[in-house]
């Protein structure tokens, strides 16, 4: 069968901002800075996708890599997953990872909508699976600022969408500190439901020894990163001490170290994310690795696209749900009883208002 041609590729960028900032390890961070990807078919089709780089700096030099990269692809019929296995069977003098990776993934993730529209199909759907609720928890607030109570804060994170899943991030400076706000927020979720963590690789080894032994009995469903992500045989030895679980993996690039990670058996779980992973080519490459290492996979920001993912995913746990790119989307999507809500449309169901694009526009 002919499935259209690629013909062109339209590249935006906006800062938002965010109504809670981030304030954790990994710095603090006032807006979301997007990437929005937008490829025309021949056929009229127009596969749309986000990415979000962090560093709103960076984004032209990455808008410039798309551009580059879209140039392999004019002409040819789509063909998402073939794409992407070319890109990265022939990009090795530019690496298979970094902005090179975020840029592949921009593409994929947009390729891969355009895909399902013209299968008329959701995402989930298009990839083989089907449409159900996505089992997920509220990272929106919970930083280590704490102007808010964080009981307060704990039930404001609740409410929305009903959620019973909540993540904290650790790391204030006295030990004591951390376990008074464990203990606020708890009281607000109820002992029954499950505390993640997120260190955001804020330690070293001998520190992180002392903090997770010191946290190891609180009942938290993961330890998420608490040392630096290439540091495996700190991770190692961090299994070895807690009975906690160890989870890692927003920090992966593209499937190739997830897949020494997890050959390596530096983390109980793991939890990739849609950008840097490559896209949803490189997800699904993951998840099968996952799956044979018989590893639970929780997602890492991007909450439509990575919704979507896990109904797909064998080995599933929890999506991570976080409201950031609501100002920019047509339709947010629905959460309800502490889940994600795929909507059934075709593609991704991720689509734009331009003029809040326009309103927090980077020049790219
Ligand atoms: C995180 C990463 C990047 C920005 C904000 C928060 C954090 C998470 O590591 O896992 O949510
Ligand atoms: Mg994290």
């Amino acid at each position: 069968m002919n499935r259209p041609i690629v013909k062109s590729v339209e590249v935006k960028a906006a800062n938002l901002p965010l109504r809670r900032p981030v304030v954790g390890k990994v710095g603090r961070f006032d807006n979301w800075a997007v990437l929005i990807t937008e490829i025309t078919c021949n056929d009229g089709t127009v596969g749309k996708g986000y990415i979000g780089p962090y560093l709103a700096n960076y984004m032209p030099s990455i808008a410039l890599t798309i551009k580059e990269l879209f140039s392999n692809f004019v002409g040819k019929e789509l063909a998402p997953y073939q794409f992407y296995n070319e890109i990265m069977n022939s990009t090795s003098l530019m690496g298979r990872s970094g902005i090179a990776t975020y840029a592949l993934a921009a593409l994929d993730i947009s390729f891969w909508d355009a895909s399902a529209k013209i299968a008329n199909q959701p995402l989930c759907e298009h990839l083989g699976g089907s449409i159900a609720p996505v089992k997920a928890y509220n990272s929106c607030g919970l930083w280590l600022d704490g102007n808010e109570s964080l009981y307060d804060e704990a039930k404001q994170l609740m409410e929305r969408g009903d959620f019973d899943v909540l993540k904290i991030r650790l790391g204030r400076d006295k030990l004591e500190d951390d376990f008074k706000a464990i203990e606020y927020v708890k009281k607000a979720l109820g002992n029954e439901n499950l505390l993640l963590c997120d260190f955001n690789q804020g330690y070293s080894l001998p520190d992180a020894i002392h903090l997770l032994n010191n946290l190891d009995d609180k009942g938290l469903y993961w330890f998420e990163e608490p040392i630096d992500f290439y540091n495996y045989d700190g991770y190692k030895e961090l299994r070895n001490r807690m009975k906690t679980p160890i989870i890692l993996g927003e920090n992966f690039h593209g499937p190739d170290e997830a897949f020494r990670a997890m050959e390596e058996k530096i983390a109980d779980f793991i939890m990739p994310d849609l950008m840097r992973i490559c896209g949803i080519s490189g997800w699904m490459q993951t998840a099968s690795i996952a799956a044979a290492y018989r590893i639970k996979m929780s997602s890492h920001l991007f909450p439509e696209v990575s919704s979507q993912l896990m109904r797909v995913t064998p080995t599933a746990d929890f999506c991570e749900w976080t409201d950031w790119s609501e100002p920019m989307l047509v339709e947010p999507f629905k959460v309800k009883g502490g889940n994600v809500i795929i909507p059934d449309v075709p593609g991704s169901g991720v689509d734009f208002k331009y003029d809040v694009l326009e309103k927090y526009k980077v020049q790219v």
